[in-house]
């Protein structure tokens, strides 16, 4: 995993980190926002990692309600009110996350966006976040975005690497829609696929590179670009 951890020496003891987490966790799952946006303001004071944050305390919340969702023990209301309060929560964390890497200075420029057909981009806005702060220049087509913006986007702004996210098993076909355009258009940029419905294999199958997460995806992004990583 790519986790950029920072040194947790504020953070007093190992249990009040975990404590930290575990409401940041419970928050969202338990559908309490007050109780997740404490929590992240919590770990801002600590020194807590954003990224471990949101890694290990909220997206644990979300994916569990997704699970349950998943069961039909939870309605899609929920399922929206639990992405609404990680979303609250993550504003909190957002400024730590750009503080915690390094000053922009155009390593290289990403067209970044959730493909056509998905709306998810919790994760996709993570992604940008960290590469923005790890110095390049993103472009976001954001979310539900069709495959002919990455393709034009891309040209106009002479993409280094574009980047799509898929979290459905439904719409991951359309990561190969879009390099199949890229290719067609003339846009030999490297592609970077991510998101909860999409594996390694399915990006080596499609001509693309693949990121577990937020972290790994600058890595990622670094390597294709020869920048070190
Ligand atoms: Co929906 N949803 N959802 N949802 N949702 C899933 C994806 C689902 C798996 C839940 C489930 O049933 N278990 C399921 C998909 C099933 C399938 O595969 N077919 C599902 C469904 C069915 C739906 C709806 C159809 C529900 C409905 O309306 N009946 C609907 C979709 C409509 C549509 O898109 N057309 C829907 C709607 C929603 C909400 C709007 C309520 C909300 C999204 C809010 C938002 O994004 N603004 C939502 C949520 C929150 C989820 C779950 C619970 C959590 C997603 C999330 O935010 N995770 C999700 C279950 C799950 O993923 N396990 C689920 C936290 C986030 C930090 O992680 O997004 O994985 P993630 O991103 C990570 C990595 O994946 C990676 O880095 C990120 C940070 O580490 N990554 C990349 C992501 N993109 C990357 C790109 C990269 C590199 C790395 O390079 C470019």
């Amino acid at each position: 995993m790519g986790f950029l951890v920072k040194s947790d020496k504020e953070v007093d003891t190992l249990a009040d980190k975990q404590a930290i987490l575990s409401e940041l966790e419970n928050g969202v799952k338990g559908l309490q926002q007050e109780v997740a946006v404490a929590a992240a303001r919590k770990a801002v004071a600590a020194g807590v990692s954003p990224v471990e944050a949101i890694e290990n305390g909220l997206a644990r919340g979300i994916r569990e309600v997704g699970e349950k969702f998943a069961r039909k023990e939870m309605f899609v209301v929920e399922l929206i009110y639990a992405a609404t309060i990680m979303e609250e929560a993550i504003k909190i964390l957002e400024p730590e996350l750009k503080k915690s890497k390094e000053k922009r200075h155009a390593v290289g420029t990403v067209v970044l966006g959730t493909v056509a057909g998905d709306i998810h981009d919790i994760g996709k806005n993570l992604v940008r976040i960290m590469l923005e702060a790890g110095g390049f220049e993103v472009h976001d087509m954001g979310k539900d975005a069709a495959t002919e913006s990455f393709v034009s986007k891309s040209q106009e702004v002479g993409a280094s690497l574009v980047g799509a996210s898929s979290l459905m098993t439904t719409t991951v076909s359309v990561q190969k829609e879009i390099v199949d355009a890229l290719r067609s258009a003339g846009v030999n940029a490297p592609v970077m696929v991510g998101g909860a419905a999409v594996s390694e294999e399915w990006a080596k199958e499609i001509g693309a590179h693949y990121s577990q997460d937020a972290g790994s995806a600058v890595e990622t992004a670094k390597q294709l670009l020869g920048k070190g990583g």
